[in-house]
């Protein structure tokens, strides 16, 4: 989002960006009981209980503790929220706050926090710097809101949570072409905090990447398409494989997407506790990045690379630039992108054709976090801010980058040069993709 640059402005904007992620937190755990809150729905993810305590003691170390210099409020509780002291899968044998004393405790910390907001203490400091911790906390509580929805799509049981279905898409894919040509040539990877201020570390240094010329899907693989990959018997041959992932899903015994089962030679899938026909024309969910790379290959295709996917999306070729998202620099709107769980489920392709880059690449952003075939490294002169441990620890071969944002994502947390990341046989996400493949060779000689 915008960020604007007058320190009143720059209050309200932090403010508000604080209250949505508070309210779509609330959503996510006021429509569970207590037993639930406190459950484990899957190894896989942490009870929602623990989601909802780290979320605020993350905000009671950055915002309280270093931006307003209070002391701390609950120091005893820190280890207890630190995601790197306990995995996932233990978390539920930790002397967790129950739910009424952790929700207690998110009051306590946000009524301190918009007080710290209020105060002259931020006036006495660089602007940037105390603005950047609020968007970080909010860009945060958003992050831990994604992954409480993901949570909820574990959780078995009858729903409860519901949202109206996205409109009948306005394109018809059909009388548009497949692919989309990517002139070869150099572009503006990454942003700054000058262009965006609440940019998180990885994202940048801003630096000219040379991209050869491909081609790139004008729109995301959907289950149609990804449906004739399982049918034509995709998962029971090696050669379309990785094989790390092939040795995977032997071991997992996995023939099709995560929630999708064939019953009566229909494929039906299950979507935050309700089973349904697997729409054809919805961008494909819950696969990992080795389901994603052996469709590319069994397509003749293969994945992009994380910068032919941002030069896809931001590039405007007529004055150079990098655009902020695909569309422009405007903050998303609905006609834009299906982005902040405004709707349960991705969009059928053909949807927000406003939302488009300028090359003509759609649904880049929102619907479905798309797997590239790149590794999380840092940029050139990358410098972690303002701790190792949002991305420098994450580094190397072991991580996946994944672009542009699903339906759960929220707007603060999301634009052209976002980088989210995962390990590649990750599927409970919020993960679709996109093919690609090279342009054609530079030719010698004459032409
Ligand atoms: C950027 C989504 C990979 O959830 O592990 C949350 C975000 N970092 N708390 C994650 C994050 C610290 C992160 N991802
Ligand atoms: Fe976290």
């Amino acid at each position: 989002m915008t960020v604007p640059t007058s320190a009143e402005a720059l209050r309200g904007h932090a403010y508000a960006a604080l209250a949505g992620a508070r309210a779509r937190t609330a959503l996510l755990t006021d429509c569970v009981d207590d037993a639930d809150l406190t459950a484990q729905h899957s190894p896989l993810m942490s009870p929602l209980v623990w989601d909802l305590a780290h979320i605020s003691n993350q905000e009671e170390q950055w915002l309280l503790r270093a931006v307003g210099g209070r002391p701390a409020l609950r120091p005893e509780i820190d280890s207890l929220y630190d995601a790197f002291a306990h995995p996932r899968a233990t978390r539920p044998s930790l002397p967790l706050l129950p739910p009424a004393e952790a929700r207690a405790y998110a009051a306590e910390v946000r009524g301190r926090v918009l007080d710290v907001l209020d105060s002259a203490r931020l006036e006495g400091r660089p602007l940037v710097d105390a603005a950047f911790a609020f968007g970080m906390i909010a860009q945060h509580e958003q992050q831990h809101d994604e992954t409480m929805l993901i949570t909820h799509q574990l959780r078995r049981g009858p729903a409860v949570l519901a949202a109206p279905d996205p409109p009948p898409p306005v394109e018809d894919p059909a009388l548009l072409p497949a692919e989309v040509r990517i002139p070869g040539g150099a572009f503006l990877m990454g942003t700054s905090h000058e262009d965006e201020p609440w940019a998180l570390d990885n994202e940048r240094p801003a630096h000219v990447r040379f991209v050869p010329e491909f081609f790139i899907d004008t729109f995301p693989v959907t289950n149609g398409a990804y449906r004739n990959f399982v049918d034509a018997g995709g998962y029971r041959d090696p050669r379309w494989w990785d094989p790390r992932g092939w040795a995977y899903i032997r071991e997992h015994g996995t023939e099709a997407p995560l929630f999708w089962r064939r019953e009566g030679g229909q494929w039906l899938r299950r979507r935050f506790g309700v089973v349904e026909p697997v729409p054809d024309d919805e961008p494909v969910l819950h696969v990992s990045w080795y389901e994603a790379d052996a469709y590319a290959r069994w397509a003749g295709r293969r994945l992009p690379t994380e910068a032919e996917w941002e030069k896809a999306a931001r590039h405007d070729p007529v004055t150079g630039r990098s655009l902020r998202h695909p569309w422009g620099d405007a903050d998303p709107t609905p006609d834009h992108a299906n982005l902040g769980q405004r709707h349960l489920r991705p969009a059928p392709v053909g949807s927000c054709p406003a939302g488009r880059s300028p090359l003509g690449v759609r649904q880049l952003m929102g619907d479905v976090w798309e797997w590239t075939s790149s590794d999380f490294l840092p940029y050139p002169g990358f410098v972690a801010f303002p701790y190792r441990e949002y991305s420098e620890v994450f580094f190397g071969p072991a991580h996946k980058v994944l672009r542009g944002g699903s339906f759960a994502a929220a707007p603060v947390a999301c634009r052209g040069t976002f980088r989210n990341w995962d390990l590649p046989v990750r599927r409970q996400i919020f993960s679709g993709f996109r093919t690609a493949r090279d342009g054609e060779p530079a030719h010698g000689g004459g032409a």
